[in-house]
């Protein structure tokens, strides 16, 4: 394993419960890294519940935190994380982010979760999809869309296997050298497929693991699911099969221990999202059991 880094992470905040920064953060401290978080907002709990409360920060107000960390030489990244964005404005200045932290380090990584929507329905002003598609994805080193994501960005309809690996390709010939799908559904099955382009122009090296359905809805399980990738592609830099397993594993793990601790409790967990139970979960954070393989395409 190569030495863990330093990364920024502009993501959602929520007092109570775990979405955004609240799943990524101790994820990945818990794996070694340092960890700088900037909350693009602050809301009581995620939008999920039936109200909540709080702040959004703007783009001027996330380029006055960037002006501060660079006054006095602290821009120093190894990678930038980011997730869930709500405007072209602020999605507009992570770009500007991303060039700034390049200027300290030029290999900084830019590891970009897509967030736009979910099974066909769009959650983000519909503005910001061509933003992603012409901007982020070429600056972007690792994305992890879900299906509906992908096919946002490549405008492919995907129905199979190959149609998820001709999608990933395209990504790689506009930028990013490591993409996870992190969910496709094809005919009842849900896979995750990997796919790491070591050279330019070269056909990447690509994989599936099949994941196993679980009974329940969980919000912030996708935000733990892009740390967690972060952080494994990261301690295994040219092997992103082994990366997506030790990823998938832990975020099964903390699943599932969240769906039995909700039943236990006498809780129905199809009535609404569950709260991961991450806190409770650690030593399934640092050190999974791999129990999901890849299989090479
Ligand atoms: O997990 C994505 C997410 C991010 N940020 C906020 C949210 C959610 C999901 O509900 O509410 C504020």
């Amino acid at each position: 394993p190569s030495e863990t880094g330093r990364v920024l992470s502009i993501q959602s905040h929520t007092v109570q419960g775990y979405v955004g920064n609240k799943s990524a953060v101790f994820p990945l401290q818990l794996l070694g890294y340092d960890v700088d978080p900037i909350n693009s907002v602050q809301f009581s709990n995620h939008t999920g519940y039936p109200t909540f409360k709080g702040h959004v920060l703007n783009g001027q107000q996330l380029c006055d935190l960037i002006e501060g960390l660079s006054e006095n030489h602290l821009l120093y990244y190894t990678h930038l994380l980011t997730g869930y964005i709500g405007s072209v404005s602020f999605l507009e200045m992570v770009l500007q982010v991303v060039e700034r932290l390049r200027v300290v380090n030029p290999g900084l990584l830019y590891v970009c979760d897509p967030v736009m929507g979910d099974e066909g329905k769009l959650y983000v002003a519909p503005d910001l999809v061509s933003v992603y598609r012409e901007k982020v994805v070429p600056v972007a080193s690792m994305l992890t869309p879900n299906h509906f994501e992908i096919e946002l960005l490549t405008g492919l309809r995907i129905t199979s296997e190959s149609d998820g690996l001709k999608a990933c390709n395209i990504l790689h010939a506009a930028g990013p050298s490591k993409v996870v799908i992190t969910s496709l559904s094809i005919k009842e099955k849900v896979f995750l497929i990997g796919s790491h382009q070591k050279v330019k122009g070269q056909s990447p090296q690509q994989f599936k693991i099949v994941i196993p359905k679980i009974p329940a809805y969980f919000t912030g399980s996708g935000d733990l699911m892009t740390a967690l990738l972060l952080g494994w592609s990261n301690i295994y830099p040219d092997n992103l099969e082994k990366a997506s397993e030790l990823a998938v594993s832990s975020l099964q793990a903390v699943l599932q221990r969240t769906l039995a601790d909700y039943t236990t409790a006498g809780f129905d967990p199809q009535s609404s999202s569950l709260e991961i139970r991450l806190v409770q979960s650690q030593d399934d954070i640092r050190n999974p059991e791999i129990k999901l393989k890849a299989e090479s395409y």
